[in-house]
């Protein structure tokens, strides 16, 4: 299917992963709605974007985990843009790693869950009643994690392991509920990935964050666009429902081959 002057509201848009995936739908040809919290980053990547395209794009200062914020942002959006054809839901954070769960500071387990569970499903209702339910087609795609199906073995993961996994069941769950109409439902799991998230995830802790990575390279924001384009490109009767896209050297959650770089 091509992306050309497909309308794809994209969530988390302001940088890592959901920057480079605005740049891949741009150079498909694709007309964008980006939202997340900074209107600063949305409006000079806007501007970024503009400098090398055609392409419609408008943004929001939207935090997903507030409905009517959502709702709201959703209807101009579509007034500005026309019908949605896909939603990438993105936008997502872990927070407080390496406290165990007991000592995780409850306005961060608030936040978590609200914007990795109500967020996914706000911005899924909110698409769905204002514009993909009328023409019963379009695409929805999360972005998850392989820890939605792992559990890590690392401290400081429960909240956001039960998130991913919550996700990853919305997904199925969704997919199965939308039968009768065209509206694909997908979802993506990245491996480790060098962006902003690992540095909020484990905050100040530089010895967590680098023995992360110890050993081997992540992969980059562009690796995982990739495959979004690849996911969202497949015409409308091939769902590819999931992809795991991870460093070769991430053979499982419990399994890193930390002798990798030495090996190059
Ligand atoms: O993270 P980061 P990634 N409302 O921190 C936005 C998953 N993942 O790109 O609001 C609206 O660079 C925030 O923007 P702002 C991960 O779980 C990653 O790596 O302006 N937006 C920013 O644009 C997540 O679902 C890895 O601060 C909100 C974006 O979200 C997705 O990949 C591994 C928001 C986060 O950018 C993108 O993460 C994995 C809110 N309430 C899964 N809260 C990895 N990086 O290794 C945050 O398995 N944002």
């Amino acid at each position: 299917m091509s992306l050309q002057g497909k309308v794809v509201l994209l969530t988390g848009a302001s940088m890592g992963i959901g920057e480079a995936i605005a740049s891949s739908l741009i150079e498909a040809g694709a007309n964008l709605i980006l939202f997340s919290r900074s209107e600063d980053k949305l409006s000079n990547l806007k501007e970024k974007l503009s400098a090398s395209s055609t392409s419609k794009i408008t943004y929001g200062a939207v935090d997903v985990s507030d409905y009517h914020s959502v709702e709201a942002a959703v209807s101009s959006a579509i007034e500005e843009m026309g019908e949605i054809d896909i939603l990438i839901n993105n936008a997502g954070l872990a927070l407080g790693a390496p406290r165990p769960f007991p000592e995780l500071k409850i306005p961060d387990i608030i936040t978590m869950n609200n914007t990795n569970i109500n967020g996914y499903m706000f911005m899924a209702h909110a698409v769905l009643n204002h514009s993909m339910l009328k023409r019963k087609q379009g695409t929805i795609l999360n972005i998850t994690s392989v820890t939605g199906l792992e559990v890590p073995p690392f401290p400081g993961e429960a909240v956001y392991h039960a998130n991913k996994a919550c996700q990853e069941a919305f997904t199925n769950a969704l997919r199965n509920e939308l039968c009768g109409t065209d509206i694909r439902v997908l979802a993506l799991r990245p491996g480790c990935v060098a962006t902003n998230f690992h540095s909020l995830r484990v905050g100040h802790d530089r010895e967590m964050y680098e023995g992360f990575f110890e050993g081997y390279e992540p992969l980059v924001a562009p690796d995982i666009a990739q495959g979004v384009v690849y996911m969202l490109q497949q015409p409308v009767n091939l769902s590819v429902k999931a992809m795991d896209i991870v460093p070769s050297a991430q053979r499982s959650l419990n399994v890193f081959d930390r002798k990798w770089n030495e090996r190059r």
